[in-house]
């Protein structure tokens, strides 16, 4: 297993669009326990592909306070079923920013798990919004596009500061 470097707001690549996955073999498995152990050192509680610029449609998430339930998603797509809601984001792509986006709440999810056998969920609360923040990621969408483009402006200049300083 190994930590893969995560790609930082404004990284273009983070702007990339996923292509679907076409074989869940064991060379993708490798990458989704890659993806588990970057994602449980940060710590966070999603992590999509393009984060570690792997351009597939492919998520990992575990939203467990005993992180003891890695959940796999691939290709997934959803749809809305009911209702809306309002959470205070975060990414591991822009870290240090947190603030309110509105998504859907109630919806309904199919994907392929990693033994590549199709499965359907509904979701609701922190997993549906979790779930929606990561596909958006598959998009090259980030939640900051969510937010005004002052708020946007200020997190930009913010990180690309400490990117700098990093380098420096
Ligand atoms: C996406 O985000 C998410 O700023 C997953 O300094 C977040 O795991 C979906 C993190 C909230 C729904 C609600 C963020 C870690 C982790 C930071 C994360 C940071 C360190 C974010
Ligand atoms: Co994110």
């Amino acid at each position: 297993m190994a930590i893969l470097e995560i790609l930082e707001f404004p990284d273009p690549r983070l702007r990339t669009v996923a292509k679907p996955v076409e074989q869940v073999d064991d060379a993708l498995r490798k990458t989704i326990d890659d993806m588990f152990e970057t994602m449980y050192a940060a710590p966070g509680i999603g992590l999509a592909a393009t984060q570690v610029n792997v351009h597939k449609r492919l998520l990992v998430l575990d939203i467990s306070d005993e992180k003891n339930q890695p959940m796999v998603f691939i290709n997934p797509t959803f749809e809305p079923v009911a209702g809306q809601q309002e959470y205070n984001e975060g990414c591991l792509s822009v870290p240090g920013y947190y603030d309110n986006v509105t998504r859907h709440d109630r919806i309904r999810v199919k994907a392929l798990d990693r033994m590549g056998q199709p499965f359907e969920i509904e979701a609701d609360g922190l997993l549906s919004v979790c779930i929606q923040h990561e596909i958006d990621h598959l998009d090259g969408k980030l939640f900051v596009d969510y937010l005004s483009r002052l708020k946007r402006d200020r997190v930009k200049n913010k990180l690309e500061k400490e990117q700098r300083a990093r380098r420096a």
